[in-house]
């Protein structure tokens, strides 16, 4: 398989064109304000501008698909987080991701796709609208936070590369490097951590490619520069610092299921029917609130059964946890 290396200066006339369709669409969507571009295509929600934060990326449209729910502290979100690229606990990546540094960064597409290559990460998401999105994310673990991320459908994304009629399963694969990720050197996991959806999960609109959170680029420890969020499924699925998606036939191993298919399945849905072997899934603790506070029931599919339970229709979700 050929893999065409590109960088800005290499881009063929061609993609240029598409570049300035898509700059031309997204400077029309500016103009016209992102709420009458809604009504334009027969959009029913109301959709505002994003007030979440100053900073590099204040003044995005809000997703129509965005929760209500009060967000989780900036401090939480960037404070308490699995990443065990960067160790174990909890408050290791944090410290440890500190002087991690994901600039320059490439992404290489790969697999059943007609347009596979290696990208540096702004030609990559350049043809993209960013957006803002507040999304309810749940750890398998049984804690949850609520959490504006900057990020684009990653079905825009995949379209790109046109995939073929073999690609089944999109598989995504994190940095490895020991040297700028130190947990790597224990080998809690086997590096390097990898994740996978079935296609149509991928190219749910809810799937979302993120390169921010509160109105700024991503934060080391969060999975800096490009990472998944898929807010119906357990945060494991979420996977950081993306440094390869591949376009495949069949099911590919994810990390955890690898370690344990018996604890963490495929599709890893939030499912509060569906108890982890070890715990209940029936509940989950909020982020945040004291830790004598009620915990909160857990919804199915995290609350977007709306938007997702169709792509399980007919699949016994105890079986296919
Ligand atoms: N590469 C990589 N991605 C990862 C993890 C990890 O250890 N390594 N942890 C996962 C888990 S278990 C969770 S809950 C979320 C946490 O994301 P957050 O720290 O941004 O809240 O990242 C997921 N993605
Ligand atoms: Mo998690």
């Amino acid at each position: 398989m050929s893999i065409i290396i590109k960088s800005s200066d290499d881009i063929l006339p061609s993609e240029i064109t598409d570049q300035k369709v898509f700059e031309g669409r997204r400077e029309f969507i500016k103009k016209i304000g992102f709420g009458s571009a809604a009504l334009l295509t027969g959009g029913h929600i109301s959709l505002s501008h994003a007030k979440t934060a100053a900073g590099k990326y204040s003044d995005l449209p809000k997703s129509a698909f965005s929760a209500a729910d009060k967000l989780t502290d900036f401090s939480d979100v960037s404070g308490y987080n699995n990443f065990y690229e960067f160790g174990t606990s909890k408050y290791d990546p944090a410290q440890k991701a500190k002087s991690f540094n994901s600039d320059p960064w490439s992404v290489a597409i790969e697999g059943e796709v007609e347009k596979p290559g290696v990208f540096n990460l702004e030609d990559f998401i350049k043809p993209y609208a960013l957006e803002e999105r507040i999304y309810r994310f749940r750890c398998v673990e049984g804690w949850s936070m609520v959490i504006p991320w900057v990020g684009f459908p990653l079905a825009d994304m995949i379209k790109q590369f046109k995939p073929t009629s073999k690609a089944k399963y999109v598989e995504f694969v994190t940095l490895y490097d020991t040297k700028r990720m130190p947990g790597q050197v224990l080998k809690v996991l086997p590096w390097p951590y990898t994740e996978g959806l079935r296609i149509d999960e991928a190219m749910n609109p809810l799937t979302l490619m993120a390169v921010g959170l509160y109105g700024n680029d991503l934060p080391n420890q969060n999975g800096a520069p490009i990472r998944l969020v898929v807010p119906w499924k357990y945060g494991f699925k979420s996977i950081k610092s993306i440094v390869k998606i591949r376009f495949t036939e069949h099911q590919p191993l994810s990390t955890w299921n690898k370690i344990g298919p018996k604890e963490y399945g495929f599709y890893s849905n939030v499912n509060p029917q569906v108890d982890h072997p070890r715990w209940s899934q029936k509940t989950e603790r909020k982020i945040g609130e004291p830790f004598w506070a009620p915990k909160h029931d857990t919804q199915i599919f995290n609350g977007y059964a709306e938007q997702v339970a169709h792509l399980y229709a007919g699949m016994d979700l105890k079986k296919n946890f």
